[in-house]
């Protein structure tokens, strides 16, 4: 008999992700991809919060993601918010005032965020080479002073994604399982990835 029971809801674990940044950075974009491997050029931007879900299968867990990008005036209910799994603070590569701006969601991040968070810092546009104003030089030392994670994204070509989510994934359930008291530190990992159309270097998980 399985040491575990998926609940009856069908999945194992709940994991909350929080975009968070500047207008117009490409929360709701990131997460659109995603979830639901689709580009906008044109989105209507967020009024309060916007959600997102998907089912996603990591190490032998199923997990379901409730995925949600806020926007900047949300910032009297931010706090409920940033509660989750793991957040992402984003910036527009394209953009250097919200590359500047990245102190005040981290400050936010550290007044409400869990100790055991996942927090990645995300460079988003990066497929818009010609106008980039943020260079990874720049930001690579920026996440490293606040020992995070870095990563760049385009939620128009889907490129890092698969990296982005992978390390949210991987990294939330370790801790939910360390929660838990039974993670194991080798872990096999069997995991048929069917997101194939977005590039990846990981494999340790996948969308079903
Ligand atoms: N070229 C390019 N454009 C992007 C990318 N991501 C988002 N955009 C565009 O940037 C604009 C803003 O995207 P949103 O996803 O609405 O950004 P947001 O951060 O949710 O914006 P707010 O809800 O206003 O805070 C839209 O015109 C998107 O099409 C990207 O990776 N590359
Ligand atoms: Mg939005």
């Amino acid at each position: 008999m399985a040491e575990e029971k998926i609940n009856d809801n069908g999945y194992d674990h709940l994991i909350r992700i929080t975009l968070i940044g500047d207008n117009n950075v490409g929360k709701a974009s990131i997460l659109k991809r995603f979830a639901r491997n689709e580009w906008d050029a044109k989105p209507v931007g967020t009024s309060v919060a916007e959600l997102e879900i998907k089912t996603v299968k990591v190490f032998d867990k199923t997990i379901r993601l409730h995925m949600w990008s806020i926007q900047k005036s949300t910032s009297n209910i931010l706090n409920s918010y940033l509660r989750g799994d793991a957040i992402g603070i984003v910036y527009d590569v394209t953009n250097r005032d919200s590359f500047k701006n990245l102190h005040i969601w981290f400050t936010e991040v550290e007044r409400y965020a869990r100790d055991d968070a996942i927090i990645v810092l995300i460079g988003n546009k990066c497929d818009l080479v010609e106008d980039r104003q943020v260079s990874l030089n720049e930001a690579l030392p920026y996440a490293k002073l606040h020992n995070i994670s870095h990563i760049e994204t385009s939620a128009k070509t889907g490129a890092g994604m698969i990296d982005l989510f992978g390390l949210f994934l991987e990294n939330s359930v370790k801790t939910l399982q360390q929660k838990q008291n039974k993670f194991k530190n080798t872990i096999n990992v069997e995991v048929e990835k069917q997101n194939r159309e977005l590039p990846s270097t990981h494999a340790k998980w996948s969308c079903i």
